[in-house]
């Protein structure tokens, strides 16, 4: 049976200069030269008139670029159309193809499903492109770029070439049961996957760096009622989006911002203010508050300057994690500055809160910054990772302890299958649907 050819807009609906329609398949072509009465040289911007089915009424005229396949980005036959940016442009050419026979308009991510399933691109690189269209800060961009052009993938397949080579290495012996796997061959093997356990146990120990860097960091501000802890998320959002009060007990429930600071995208929350209530909702806003310090990645203590020591000594349980930025608020109420580890700032005179920024900014790179090593974006490759790691681990015991080579073989193979599985080389039909459904419509 004939493979659906697939459209739809490729950008953002809305008025905009260009909309671009993308269209993938076996009749993408043909529908090209139904709307345009031809089909342009290949991989070149064309100027046409597109038309409705009397041929009679312009849809619109716009630069058109036809990509046969295998050499386009899905590798099939694919076709831009880089219509003017209106709403009704977009929809009446979208009509007028959805009546050509064989082609429907595309599902979520689908474009780049094929491009997946026709080899294109590895499931690491469809993974890096999904993230940079949803790349908001530019920590985000560079990791997403990376992983996008192969970054990834490259490394991968370096550790997929070790595990090869030992693996070939050891099935010559497995073949030949009378002769002992020599020494110095030995040797080479248990030093080819020291090195990968290595930088396996390297690119592990990063821990969820790299998956901040893509969900972005959460902070919570706590502090007691009044301390300024709204105050201070509308300073950090630079609008309005809580509501400050001299009442103390304003804030009851959670309020969630998602930022853009230094670079790196973070959900800050502003909490109910910690203290002993009868108030049974204040209650249950002072429990969520704690709940959101617990499950912080960052937590911004406050402590009102104006309360003195006593403030400060009263928010010192919540500062026991190093996870904690100590700040004294309200420093135009006090003489002088704020004794360390607090940092003094005034949301009201501005006073203090550069030097709160770049706190802040240090407390995230700790956090977000990478050491260098292979960037592992999400939670299914550090599991594989953990996985192959583990094999190694276990194939690099069998040898010491002279178990049959059949052992160790084994283990490689498990070692190999599970990095396959990060690049979508092996049984991964259960992953697809849930990687490509995160796409917007026309990636
Ligand atoms: N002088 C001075 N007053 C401030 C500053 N920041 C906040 N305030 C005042 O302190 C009061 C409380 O501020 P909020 O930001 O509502 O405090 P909160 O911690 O969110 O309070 P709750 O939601 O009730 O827990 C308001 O009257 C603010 O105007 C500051 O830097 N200097
Ligand atoms: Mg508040």
């Amino acid at each position: 049976m004939e493979q659906d050819t697939i459209f739809a807009p490729a950008t953002a609906p809305g008025r905009a200069a260009l909309a671009v329609v993308r269209i993938s398949g076996p009749r993408a072509l043909e529908a090209l030269r139904t709307l345009t009465g031809d089909v342009p040289p290949a991989r070149r911007l064309s100027l046409r008139v597109l038309r409705d089915s009397s041929r009679e009424e312009v849809l619109d005229e716009a630069m058109v670029a036809a990509f046969p396949g295998p050499a386009s980005a899905t590798g099939e036959d694919l076709v831009e159309l880089h219509l003017h940016g209106g709403r009704a442009v977009v929809a009446a050419v979208c009509d007028r193809l959805a009546t050509l026979p064989g082609l429907r308009i595309a599902d979520p991510g689908e474009f780049t499903r094929r491009a997946f399933l026709n080899d294109r691109i590895d499931l690491t690189r469809a993974e890096g492109i999904l993230d940079l269209v949803d790349a908001e800060t530019d920590a985000q961009r560079r990791q997403a770029v990376r992983q996008a052009t192969g970054g990834l993938a490259a490394a991968l397949d370096g550790w997929r070439e070790i595990l090869v080579t030992a693996m070939a290495r050891l099935e010559a012996f497995i073949d030949f049961p009378d002769e002992d796997l020599p020494d110095s061959l030995q040797t080479e093997i248990r030093a080819g996957l020291s090195s990968l356990d290595a930088a396996m146990a390297a690119a592990l120990a990063e821990g969820s760096r790299a998956e901040l860097v893509r969900e972005g960091l959460r902070i919570a501000i706590v502090g007691v009622p009044n301390a300024g802890k709204s105050s201070l998320l509308n300073w950090l959002a630079k609008r309005d989006v809580a509501i400050v009060s001299a009442t103390a007990g304003t804030t009851r429930d959670v309020l969630e911002v998602h930022l853009d600071i230094n670079g790196y995208a973070a959900t800050v929350a502003d909490t109910a203010g910690l203290r002993e209530t009868p108030d049974e909702i204040e209650a249950e806003g002072v429990r969520r508050a704690l709940a959101r310090a617990e499950a912080a990645d960052l937590t911004l203590v406050l402590a009102d300057a104006s309360d003195g020591e006593a403030g400060r000594d009263a928010m010192r349980p919540y500062l026991v994690q190093e996870s904690a930025l100590a700040i004294a608020t309200k420093i135009d109420l006090v003489e002088g500055p704020a004794p360390a580890p607090w940092i003094g700032l005034s949301t009201r005179t501005g006073a203090g809160t550069e030097e709160f920024l770049t706190a802040l900014g240090t407390a995230m790179a700790d956090r977000m910054d990478r050491v260098g090593s292979v960037a592992l974006t999400r939670a299914r490759h550090r599991d594989a990772v953990g996985a192959a790691r583990a094999a190694v681990g276990r194939c690099l015991e069998a040898l010491e302890t002279g178990a049959p080579l059949e052992i160790a073989a084994e283990d490689l193979r498990i070692a190999t299958a599970a990095l396959g599985r990060i690049l979508g080389r092996v049984d991964v039909e259960e992953l697809l649907d849930r990687i490509f459904g995160e796409f917007c419509l026309g990636k």
